[in-house]
């Protein structure tokens, strides 16, 4: 009988990856009655250049561009992709086949794709981000100490004016940023125009007031075109940042506002909203890891990386490994968890912790990820018994007091804003 498949031409154990081939780690279960070689093969084929039956005809030379599962441990494998295989500096369409159809096969009961190890050769194609952290650090004139920011909340529903109001306040407090929420980008009682006019002039008071550089992540997520009107909005007012929402608004855009926002000297702030449908089932969809990874390939300046001990998942292990791939400049491999990565020229990203934060909580954090970090505390500051201000002040008092090595309750004793917000939250690790 004529064969039907050609899967197992897909698996080579003796194959030792060229140093210009792109290798990606996944976790797999095989659906019953499926062997782990018939799902590995399965993997490789329609990630790369395979099909589900023996072809007529193939020209050798294709043989060139197919994948191979090279490495089996338990129920994690090795994949190694040639470089012809990839466009050079096109994310959207790496996704398409190595986080593609390979995700629905029939004869895979789960798949996930932990990470990917790019050659210097594919990272050369791509821009990386515009500023690094250490540019963000100048550009804030900030040199040390972790960077601070707060959504106002309730996170939708304040008009411009409110908004911009809980703005100046945060500001005030003594932090850095002001960032809008996800699901804030131009409402009716809350246009973008609107909220741009008036946080410009509250800015500028702010800055005239306390002497420092103030900013903010102003939401400009829609289609590219209106993006790129609401970026040059933000360059004419005298904004450094962006922000977009980079899972829902896709690779594809992100890519073109990078190169947009960066002719515009703008940062851009990444939220990951809708991270969690595909990265939080660890035996299925995209490891947040190796998302962070594709944001800082493609140039966002800092992406949300989680808390540990905030409101949402995300573990200590995880948070560390999101926190090295966005800042290292070499990352070493990590046993089922990372590749080993060398970014060769492109500049590190900030991580992000937010969600869930107060000032008794800003130790845990600054011991998971030390100083360089976004750190977003916004209930925890809006929810403080004297308001947003003291709130604020109340965080900045607690990074005063990891910075110096005194617990926070030796901090509170000359820091009354610190001491009222231990009072109402202690150390409490929200749900
Ligand atoms: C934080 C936040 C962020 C989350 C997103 C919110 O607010 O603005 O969207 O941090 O999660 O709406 O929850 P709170 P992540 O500080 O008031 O919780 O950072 O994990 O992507
Ligand atoms: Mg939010």
């Amino acid at each position: 009988m004529a064969k039907i498949d050609w899967y197992d031409e897909f698996i080579d154990f003796g194959y030792r990856p060229a140093k210009t081939d792109l290798v990606c780690l996944f976790y797999f279960e095989p659906e019953e009655g499926i062997s782990k070689r018939e799902a590995i093969g399965r993997i490789a084929s329609e990630s790369s250049t395979g099909t589900w039956t023996t072809l007529f005809k193939m020209p050798p030379r294709m043989r060139a561009l197919q994948a191979t599962a090279y490495e089996l441990d338990g129920n994690y494998v090795k994949i190694s992709y040639p470089l012809d295989l990839w466009e050079e500096g096109n994310a959207a369409q790496l996704l398409s086949g190595i986080a593609g159809n390979i995700f629905g096969m029939k004869a895979v009961k789960n798949l996930r794709l932990i990470d990917v190890s790019f050659p210097r050769e594919y990272v050369r194609c791509f821009k990386g981000p515009r500023h690094g952290i250490a540019g963000v650090r100048r550009m804030m004139r900030v040199p040390k100490r972790p960077l601070t920011g707060a959504v106002p909340k309730p996170k939708i529903g304040f008009s411009a004016a409110e908004h911009a109001q809980i703005g100046y306040e945060t500001w005030m407090g003594g932090f850095d940023f002001v960032k809008d929420d996800e699901n804030l980008t131009s409402t009716k009682f809350n246009g973008f125009d609107e909220r741009v006019r008036l946080m410009t002039k509250l800015r500028d008071r702010a800055e005239r007031e306390t002497g420092e550089r103030k900013g903010a992540f102003l939401n400009i997520t829609a289609d590219v075109e209106t993006m790129k009107r609401r970026a040059r909005l933000l360059a004419d007012s005298g904004w450094n940042y962006c922000m977009i929402d980079v899972v829902v608004a896709g690779t594809a855009s992100v890519m073109t506002m990078r190169d947009y926002c960066s002719d515009l000297g703008l940062a851009i702030h990444a939220h990951r909203a809708m991270h969690a449908a595909f990265d939080r089932n660890p035996k299925h969809g995209i490891s947040m890891e190796f998302l962070a990874k594709l944001m800082r390939l493609i140039g966002v300046t800092q992406i949300h990386t989680g808390t540990t001990v905030g409101k949402l998942v995300g573990n200590r292990r995880e948070v560390t490994a999101n926190a090295d791939v966005l800042r290292e400049k070499r990352v070493k491999p990590l046993e089922h968890v990372l590749l080993a990565q060398d970014w060769g020229n492109i500049r590190s990203a900030f991580p992000v912790a937010s969600g869930g934060l107060h000032p008794g909580l800003v130790p845990d954090v600054l011991n998971i990820y030390g100083e360089d970090i976004i750190l977003l505390v916004s209930g925890g500051i809006h929810g403080h018994p004297k308001g947003t201000r003291a709130g604020a002040k109340a965080s900045m008092q607690a990074i005063e007091a990891w910075e110096d090595e005194r617990t926070l309750e030796e901090q509170a004793r000359k820091s009354p804003e610190l001491a009222q917000a231990l009072e109402k939250w202690g150390h409490y690790k929200p749900k």
